[in-house]
């Protein structure tokens, strides 16, 4: 079983973006899955682009992808992602989308094809707290979620895919008074968790 893993490079004045911290600090085999790592720029068009790319030629089972929600407490499990772009910031390559749908053609929404619940339970069992979004928002996070699986709706492909947000890293809210934080060991931990979860559900 392949599971591609991607990460987005540091965005919004951050030097450090805690998703690609995570991702490339994962084990390389996890309960006999191989895990393919990628960096992904925060861009629009761009970071679908190089995920599209790598999907067709390493043929994945699952595409996993991690994202920083900056300001949320604990690790948040994507359930759905809609069809807009409504950017608060330009992106790294200074595209500002404005109440653009992400496909004319596509569906309002999708919900992720991964076990949502399943992976807050069994990330919370370890301590970290995890929970539900109902949100990815409308910026470049969204927009990947949505377009993974609108990518493998339209194409009728055997991938599911999910999207899960982590917190800022302590070191990133030295300056930022009472923003949450979480330490980067529980974050691999956490991700860790969910790509158990996802493995196991496929072999049960
Ligand atoms: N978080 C942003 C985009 C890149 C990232 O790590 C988001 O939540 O949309």
């Amino acid at each position: 079983m392949k599971i591609l893993v991607t990460g987005f490079d540091p965005f919004g004045g951050e030097s450090i973006n805690p998703a690609y911290e995570v991702v490339k600090r994962l084990k390389d085999n996890i309960a006999g899955a191989e895990i393919i790592k990628l960096q992904i720029p925060t861009a629009f068009n761009k970071s679908t682009e190089i995920i599209v790319k790598n999907i067709e030629e390493i043929n994945p089972d699952y595409v996993l992808s991690i994202g920083q929600a900056g300001g949320r407490f604990d690790i948040t499990v994507e359930r759905i992602a809609i069809n807009i772009d409504d950017a608060r910031i330009p992106d790294n390559l200074n595209q500002q989308p404005i109440d653009k749908k992400i496909d004319e053609n596509g569906e309002s929404a999708y919900f992720a094809t991964i076990p949502v619940k399943e992976i807050v339970n069994s990330i919370n069992s370890k301590n970290i707290p995890a929970s539900i979004s109902n949100s990815a928002g409308t910026y470049v996070c969204n927009h990947v979620m949505y377009s993974i699986l609108n990518y493998a709706h339209k194409n009728d492909l055997n991938i599911q895919s999910g999207f899960i947000h982590i917190p800022f890293l302590f070191e990133q809210v030295m300056n930022k008074k009472n923003t949450p934080a979480m330490d980067l060991d529980s974050m691999i931990t956490a991700i860790e968790t969910a790509i158990e979860v996802i493995i196991f559900q496929k072999k049960a």
